[in-house]
């Protein structure tokens, strides 16, 4: 069973963790450890190596360019993706593999909410991971606790009908999006997430990658829920029409003498009109998408 699966670990920098986390999987009776490194300029490498992993030196820049490369060099029944910064237990990783051979999933991904350390997410990474999650299932309509854990488990079918193209920590994202539009399954499995090293500094930049990744949620939507994706953008537009139009009302109606604001009337109306567009636009591209997407279903079947 070991024998069909890889581990694979994406590296920048972790040369505290990695020796030490490659030999528990070893421990584990792993035996096709891949690390896959971000040109680090520590001593990773080293030690990933000593350990007895297979290390890769990644093409380009981030996490998501690593997963991308390493995917397509991984030709095994079950890979198990896992964070070399030791946030991870390499004990629980039958939680991730069980579903997959039992044949009940594609993807597992493992729920760091279930179990936390004190001090394992920050303040702010705790509420962007929540915020975050909760624009996912709006945008989805799927219910998942952990979005972005970096413990998940594929089985090669997923491995292999994934269209990945997020390059940094919006892969993450893309890996769940992908497996809902090609209908794969997946399920979540409850994990324990445990506090970095605190001499051991995160690569993740929870404001601006926090913003990437809700941005990377909205842009990857279009393709799934643009009825969504047309609302917000139309709502922006109307919204600012409306406003204005109320100032202008105000002004002459409510004051005295009346002013008008004719050039500022004509913008108000075009924002309005404009908006009201984009949404009946999204409106359309919504059903053509419903239809499309039961099309592709019924041939998946066949
Ligand atoms: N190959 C590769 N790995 C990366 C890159 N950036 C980050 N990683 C690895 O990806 C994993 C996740 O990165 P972290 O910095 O732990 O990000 P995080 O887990 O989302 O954030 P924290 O909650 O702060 O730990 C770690 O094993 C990193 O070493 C990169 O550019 N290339
Ligand atoms: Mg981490």
């Amino acid at each position: 069973m070991r024998d069909n699966v890889c581990i694979l670990i994406p590296t920048l920098n972790e040369g505290r963790t990695i020796g030490h986390l490659v030999n528990a999987y070893r421990e584990l009776g792993f035996g096709d450890i891949m690390v896959i490194d971000g040109h680090s300029s520590d001593n990773t490498v080293a030690e990933a190596t000593k350990a007895g992993a297979r290390v890769v030196q990644q093409n380009g820049r981030g996490k998501g360019m690593a997963v991308q490369q390493a995917f397509n060099m991984i030709d095994k029944e079950i890979t198990v993706m896992v964070d070399g910064d030791g946030t991870y237990i390499p004990a629980e990783v039958d939680r991730l593999i069980a579903p997959i051979a039992a044949g009940a999933a594609d993807q597992v991904m493992g729920n760091r909410f279930a179990n936390y350390s004190k001090g394992a997410f920050t303040l702010l990474n705790h509420l962007g991971n929540k915020l975050l999650n909760w624009a996912f299932n709006f945008t989805y309509h799927v219910r998942y606790n952990d979005l972005l854990t970096g413990y998940r488990a594929f089985n090669k079918k997923a491995l292999k009908m994934m269209n990945l193209n997020q390059s940094g920590f919006g892969i993450e994202t893309e890996l769940t999006v992908e497996c809902i539009k090609k209908d794969l399954r997946i399920c979540e499995v409850p994990i324990t997430y445990q506090a970095r090293l605190s001499d051991a500094p995160t690569k993740l930049n929870p404001l601006g990658d926090g913003v990437k990744i809700g941005y990377t949620i909205y842009s990857l939507g279009k393709t799934y829920n643009p009825m969504m994706y047309s609302t917000i953008l139309s709502f922006l537009f109307m919204g600012t029409g409306v406003l204005m139009g109320l100032y202008i009302v105000y002004d002459r109606f409510f004051v005295s003498p009346p002013i008008d604001h004719i050039p500022l009337t004509i913008l108000a109306t075009l924002l309005i009109t404009f908006g009201f567009q984009i949404f009946v636009f999204g409106y359309l591209i919504d059903m053509i998408f419903v239809s499309q997407r039961e099309m592709l279903r019924e041939i998946r079947k066949r």
